[in-house]
């Protein structure tokens, strides 16, 4: 059997994407630190400029905490509008190279290369400067023979720059890097796989199928293969949504349960409306029900079933109320999870 043919898969990353945008903008806020939104009383950077991270300001961190960090700290209000436009352009870039685009956000996506003969590293050096030229702001790449590395990689060398692990190199690669970087591994799981003294990729790959199958059940499995740099998916040109969802962040917090009865009602029922109009052919799996409180702390509640009804949505809210210890509430959110489509509805993919 002749050996599968070798994929050439890059993934590019924009630098700073919002906050580079706003620095392009308006040249006055060049190589200051900058956040871009959180400035409301109550709102979260999106991100924030290099200078601004310097002293530990983050994306998803609320404004008062960054402030504090850097008192010198600009904000900027979010303009999506511009984000949206730079992406396009970024895009139209990448489709001069290839069809096999698969967009994660508006500002980093995979690209599969396999179709070219040449070194894919100076594939991307030249589309990473096409961006440049064409829209000032810099993108920094990974690139690799699968997903899961090439992503990776693209923050190797960031900001600016780019990183290869050729195929010989992923072993050494894995070794020593930390399961959290993997593909699927949130806190929880992080935390799981630490006590049990899992640290890195190596510290896994100790671990045989049956073991791994045994301690983390299906995704144990999946993992085994992950943590030896072993990644079959394809680059998806287009996606199948797999959820859909409303939340809402209050203006005050929420202190008693029964008063996030009516929002949650409306949500629930706005959800419900998407999936009649837009999904109907998908069969629904699960209910979901979202909080995150006053400390920042959240809870997601999850309930199988194929009736999302707004008794299944109150009771979830109230056990993941109870789970937060009656803490008052910043967020919330609800949403139903979607079943894979049919094989024939295909074609109806959500772009
Ligand atoms: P990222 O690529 O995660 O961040 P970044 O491009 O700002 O910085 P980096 O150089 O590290 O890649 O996200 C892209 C954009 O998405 C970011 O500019 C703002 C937005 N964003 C949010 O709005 N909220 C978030 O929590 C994150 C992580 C990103
Ligand atoms: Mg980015």
């Amino acid at each position: 059997m002749p050996a599968p043919k070798e994929r050439k898969i890059i993934h590019v990353d924009m630098d700073c994407f919002y906050a580079a945008i706003e620095q392009r903008e308006n040249p006055e806020l060049a190589g200051k630190p900058i956040a871009v939104g959180g400035g409301g009383r109550r709102g979260v950077l999106c991100t924030a400029s290099y200078e601004a991270r310097a002293f530990g300001c983050r994306s998803a961190m609320p404004g008062f905490k960054a402030l504090a960090l850097c008192p010198q700290l600009i904000f900027v209000p979010v303009r999506f509008d511009l984000y949206k436009q730079a992406s396009a352009q970024i895009r139209a870039i990448f489709g001069r190279f290839t069809e096999l685009i698969e967009p994660l956000s508006l500002d980093e996506a995979y690209l599969d290369l396999s179709h070219w003969s040449s070194d894919p590293a100076s594939i991307s050096r030249e589309i990473r400067a096409q961006i440049y030229e064409e829209t000032q702001l810099t993108a920094s790449a990974g690139i690799s023979t699968n997903k899961l590395i090439a992503k990776i990689a693209s923050d190797w060398q960031k900001p600016n720059g780019q990183h290869q692990v050729k195929a010989e190199d992923i072993p050494a690669f894995m070794k020593n890097l930390p399961v959290a970087k993997l593909w699927g591994v949130g806190k929880k799981m992080q935390e799981k796989l630490t006590s049990a003294g899992i640290e890195t990729c190596g510290d896994m790959q100790k671990l045989d199928k049956i073991q791994m199958a045994q301690s983390y059940g299906k995704w144990g499995l999946e993992l085994y293969d992950l943590c030896r740099g072993i990644d079959t998916r394809e680059v998806q040109t287009s996606r199948v949504r797999k959820s859909i969802s409303k939340e809402t962040t209050f203006s005050q917090d929420v202190n008693r349960v029964q008063d996030l009865f009516p929002d949650l009602a409306e949500m629930l029922e706005s959800v419900r409306e998407s999936h009649q109009k837009r999904y109907s052919d998908r069969i629904i799996k699960a209910t979901v029900v979202k909080l995150k409180f006053a400390d920042f702390t959240q809870t997601t509640i999850e309930r199988a079933t194929d009736q999302p009804s707004i008794e299944l949505a109150k009771a979830l809210l109230i056990e993941g109320w109870r789970r937060g210890r009656q803490k008052s509430v910043r967020l919330l959110g609800v949403g139903i999870k979607l079943a894979d489509p049919e094989p024939e509805s295909q074609t109806q993919m959500d772009l």
